[in-house]
């Protein structure tokens, strides 16, 4: 078993519902146990600036799925929601899941980079996973969280009440 933490965002056709949705989608899989939720974040768009503010959140779960396996099982859940994979990078999406962290493992694989690639400097993924690690954590090949988030500003990000 290895605990994994998991980003969740989307912004087209009431992003907080589908963060929520998806939340439960995840938690609803046979190998796959919550353990933890983040808070919702809102936020502007990073990349093209013609779409609407996302929603993000972190879960972490816990899995006898091989990386690959469970990369599988997420994109089966993105496409479930209706992702369109013909946009543009970067571009608007209605479920975006990315594997952040699989327990202390640092993957390179054709299809799979782990820690995720852009964890380390997105205050929409830095944040919320903060919330739900212990404050001495530790990204592997990154250094302690609490560190990169003070070297990471804010970008007009405000947790969601
Ligand atoms: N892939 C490699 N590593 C991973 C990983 N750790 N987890 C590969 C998930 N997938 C991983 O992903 C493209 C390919 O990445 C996959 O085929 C997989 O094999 P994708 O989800 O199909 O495409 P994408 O998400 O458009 O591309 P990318 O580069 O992953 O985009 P990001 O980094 O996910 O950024 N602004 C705000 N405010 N909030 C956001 O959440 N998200 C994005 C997308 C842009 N701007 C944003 C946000
Ligand atoms: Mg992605």
């Amino acid at each position: 078993m290895v605990d994994v933490y998991i980003g969740l965002g989307s912004n087209l056709k009431a992003p907080a519902e589908k963060i929520l949705q998806a939340r439960n989608s995840i938690a609803d899989q046979s190998k796959m146990t919550e353990l933890s939720f983040s808070s919702l974040y809102s936020s502007p768009p990073m990349g093209p600036k013609d779409q609407p503010d996302y929603v993000n959140a972190v879960i972490c779960i816990r899995t006898d799925l091989s990386a690959i396996e469970l990369l599988r099982a997420l994109q089966k859940i993105e496409n479930d929601f209706g992702r369109d994979r013909t946009v543009e990078r970067w571009g608007a999406r209605t479920l975006d899941l990315d594997i952040l962290l699989y327990g202390d493992q640092q993957i390179e694989h054709p299809d799979l980079k782990v820690p995720h690639i852009g964890l380390s400097n997105r205050a929409f993924v830095l944040h919320p996973l903060q919330e739900i690690v212990s404050e001495d954590m530790i990204i592997p090949g990154k250094g302690e969280i609490k560190h990169l988030v003070s070297q990471c500003p804010l970008d007009g990000l405000e947790k969601i009440n």
